[in-house]
């Protein structure tokens, strides 16, 4: 017989559970843990009243009065976000860098007598507070390359100068957008190599675009990722802008697609994503559908924020954003599960107690695709709010939830007969019900492609 030491034992009790399907790689994991990130539009738009510039602006036009990208970030901070995303140049072709690839940028303009650089002054403010992404639209209206394939080696040259110049840089964003350039002409973009620059020059690099690799367009606008959200996708055959899969199927993904590209739910706080005077943001409500409607459907919120003539977030901007973070603080305060009995089968080593504990990297690990999982507590209190984590780590496996509830008088459903309470999970699901319910007993019944794998389930009253 073999004598096993205590450490032999105890891994020998905690058995590996193999990942399913694609799965998020470190730095996607990292990305959507992050939840909510700012996404700042800036440029001549804000001083011309535009939301497209033309390029014809003159530099001059673009002139900051009182120019603090470290108030960016506290506000970014006060809000509870972890990563900001500059528009460093956007369809107008203006960069905010002076780049060495075009005559259309700070370095033009009479702001700092042309020696000022938003793009450092940025990175600078954000370094070891917030991580920084940038946004650099292929479309320019204003570069006169535009339109030829020369463009091609233009935009890859900035690519290459933002990159290597500035950072760490978290995220660059690819704007899909492709329209006429100067000469009237449309660019025939050359993703391909965009994106291999992209994995040459910064490999931590999350790079969205319509369709990845690192995260995905939602599919709209409107701060709405799908009831049923996959982090996977079929990518094959597809390239960003004209040749995209329908926003609708990027709002929902694909069940079993071949990638991991989840969701990133672009918003604007405003009516537009520049600012313009006499336009007012959303209210904390607005922000709050925004936010269940986004990371509560396993999207990542990317909120735009933008600043102002001043270069600064204006006071109501900044006000609502920090009445936004006081609400979800308020909200998920206190998780009534916290002092539940929980059963449920589970693979050795991967109780089902893992799922009430707040460490990432616990989690309880089912042993069928079809599983049960039962909160139960000595009183009875009342919730309206549900938040299920699956592991990501290991894949996303669950396609549906279904929701039991009992507080002494028999089981009620959530839902009305053989209905779900919700369908997919992913990283993040937080279910509302539309009133608070009495329980004492609630019963999760899982489906899924493979058995669950949870780290979380919790419950709030989002009347207290
Ligand atoms: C769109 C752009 O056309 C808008 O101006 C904005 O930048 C938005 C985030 O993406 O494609």
């Amino acid at each position: 017989m073999i004598a096993l030491t205590p450490l032999a034992l105890a891994s020998s009790c905690t058995e590996t559970i193999e990942p399913f399907g694609p799965v998020p790689t470190p730095q996607q994991l990292a990305w959507q843990r992050m939840e909510i990130n700012m996404f700042c539009h800036f440029g001549p738009n804000t001083f011309s009243g535009a939301e497209w510039g033309d390029g014809s602006e003159p530099e001059s036009l673009f002139h900051p009065r009182a120019l603090d990208c470290r108030q960016w970030v506290d506000v970014a901070k006060q809000a509870g976000m972890q990563g900001i995303i500059l528009t460093a140049k956007h369809h107008d072709g203006f960069c905010l860098w002076p780049s060495a690839f075009s005559t259309h940028t700070v370095a033009q303009s009479t702001w700092n007598e042309g020696n000022g650089d938003i793009l450092r002054a940025f990175t600078d403010a954000c370094r070891g507070r917030v991580k920084a992404g940038v946004y650099i639209s292929p479309w320019d209206r204003n570069h006169p390359a535009y339109g030829t394939e020369e463009y091609n080696d233009v935009f890859v040259n900035a690519l290459r100068e933002v990159h290597t110049n500035y950072g760490p840089l978290f995220e660059q964003w690819f704007d899909g957008a492709c329209g006429e350039g100067p000469n009237g002409k449309k660019q025939n973009y050359d993703w391909p190599r965009f994106m291999h620059t992209m994995s040459e020059l910064n490999t931590q690099c999350i790079v969205f675009s319509d369709i990845g690799p690192g995260c995905r367009w939602v599919g709209n606008e409107e701060g709405r990722a799908g009831e049923t959200c996959w982090s996977t996708l079929n990518t094959e055959g597809a390239t960003p802008s004209d040749n995209k899969p329908a926003p609708e199927v990027l709002t929902v993904g694909h069940q079993g697609g071949s990638q991991w590209v989840p969701a990133e739910v672009d918003v604007s706080i405003r009516p537009g994503w520049f600012w313009h005077p006499g336009e007012h943001p959303k209210l904390v409500d607005e922000l709050m559908e925004i936010y269940f409607n986004s990371v509560g459907r396993n999207g990542l919120l990317l909120l735009n924020v933008p600043p102002d003539t001043n270069g600064r977030i204006c006071a109501e901007d900044s006000a609502v954003l920090v009445a936004f973070r006081a609400e979800r603080d308020r909200i998920f305060a206190n998780d009534l599960a916290q002092n539940a009995k929980v059963n449920a089968w589970h693979r050795p080593g991967h109780k089902a107690k893992n799922v009430l504990d707040t460490s990432y990297h616990t989690y309880w690990a089912a042993t069928g695709k079809s599983a049960e999982l039962t909160l139960e507590m000595d009183s009875v209190t009342e919730f309206d709010i549900i938040v299920i984590q699956e592991y990501i780590p290991l894949g996303q496996r669950i396609t549906s939830v279904k929701l039991l509830y009992d507080f002494g008088d028999g089981l009620y459903s959530y839902t009305d007969g053989d209905e779900p309470a919700c369908t997919t999970v992913g990283y993040k699901r937080i279910i509302r019900l539309p009133h608070p319910v009495k329980w004492r007993r609630v019963i999760f019944q899982f489906e899924g492609m493979a058995p669950p794998v949870i780290n979380r389930i919790a419950l709030y009253n989002s009347a207290r």
